[in-house]
């Protein structure tokens, strides 16, 4: 049997079909994982990870018979492809599988923040409605202008998910796509024009901070911020700030810059709708990324090729 390293979380059905072609390490079972590496690492041929927990640079380095590096997500800016490929290793990922499920969290952060839902359950809950009466009213989520940043494999399945609202559809991204929504090479510009901005771009050095004071500006005391991409395109600090002092209306949130950590000053917030990064996290959207997961490392096995190798691996 050949040896797997497994880092952080899979389903049990992954470990599974692992299993059957390969003795399991779990890296985080070990008090100490470089201690561990050190004297294990030359026997590892195959790593599977998922997008939060990636591999470190000094990991990779620690395992000279590496093969293949599988992420079980679709963003894999924890891994260093630069690495990986001086080091001629394939850095696979799970995209498109994903893309309806994460587009419906998007969709569904909007619906929370314009229609008041979790407040209003709340009010029935607490007996709130009977002793004191109504609840406030919401806004309407129809005829609204979503711009999307990053309009990609999930920022298009957006977009399609917008249909029924009646949604004007504009966006940003590093290129032009052949769409019929508008166009912006300038996310300040867009943002202006927007009720909602809705984030889906990787994370990274690129992205970081995209969304700034003056886009948060841009969009305004009437608009919504939804991020189901990386917490790091976001500056957190300046959208807090903006949400405490009216300048940013409601924040949709399935990411942060420093998860699981959220600041007390973003929770203690009641213009906000907080979710644990739960884009994809159905049994059956997950069960899809497994599978693609162990299916890279399992062709690779059979006849040395990958499935779903990153963009910056597809050369490999
Ligand atoms: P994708 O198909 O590669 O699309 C990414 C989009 O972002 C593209 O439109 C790209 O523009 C744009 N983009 C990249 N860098 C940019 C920059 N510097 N400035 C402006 N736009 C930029 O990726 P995807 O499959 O849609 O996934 C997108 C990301 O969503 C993932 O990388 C991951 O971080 C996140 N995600 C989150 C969850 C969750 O659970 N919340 C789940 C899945 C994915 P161009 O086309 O012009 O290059
Ligand atoms: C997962 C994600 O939560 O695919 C991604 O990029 O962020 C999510 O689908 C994550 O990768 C854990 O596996």
């Amino acid at each position: 049997m050949r040896d797997l390293l497994l880092i952080g979380d899979a389903t049990d059905e992954m470990k599974g079909r692992f299993a059957e072609k390969f003795t399991i390490h779990n890296l985080y079972d070990n008090r100490d994982p470089t201690a561990w590496l050190k004297q294990h690492g030359s026997k590892i041929s195959y790593v599977a990870t998922n997008g939060h927990d990636g591999v470190r640079p000094a990991f990779v380095d620690a395992m000279p018979n590496l093969k293949v590096i599988s992420c079980y997500g679709v963003g894999y800016d924890s891994i260093d492809t630069a690495q990986a490929v001086a080091r001629g290793i394939p850095v696979t990922h799970t995209p498109n599988v994903l893309n309806s499920e994460v587009a419906s969290t998007a969709l569904l952060l909007t619906l929370a923040c314009y229609r008041n839902f979790l407040a209003d359950e709340a009010h029935v809950r607490s007996g709130d409605w009977e002793s004191k009466g109504n609840a406030p009213l919401s806004r309407s989520a129809d005829n609204q202008t979503v711009g999307i940043l990053g309009l990609g494999r999930i920022g298009q399945a957006i977009a399609d998910k917008f249909v029924p609202f009646n949604s004007k559809i504009v966006y940003h991204a590093r290129n032009k796509k052949s769409v019929d929504y508008t166009y912006y090479d300038n996310l300040t510009e867009m943002a202006q024009i927007c009720d909602v901005l809705i984030c889906i771009t990787p994370g990274g050095a690129a992205t970081h901070n995209l969304v700034n004071e003056a886009v948060l500006n841009a969009l305004g005391p009437n608009g919504t911020l939804i991020n189901v991409g990386r917490g790091s395109v976001v500056d957190e600090q300046a959208l807090i700030a903006a949400l405490a002092e009216g300048r940013l209306g409601w924040a949709g949130l399935d990411v942060f810059a420093t998860e699981p950590k959220v600041p007390a000053a973003l929770r203690a917030l009641s213009n906000v709708v907080l979710l644990p990064h739960v884009g994809s996290a159905t049994e059956e959207t997950r069960a899809a990324m497994g599978n693609l997961t162990v299916d890279n490392i399992l062709q690779h096995l059979k006849d040395g090729t990958v499935i779903s190798p990153v963009p910056e691996c597809a050369h490999l």
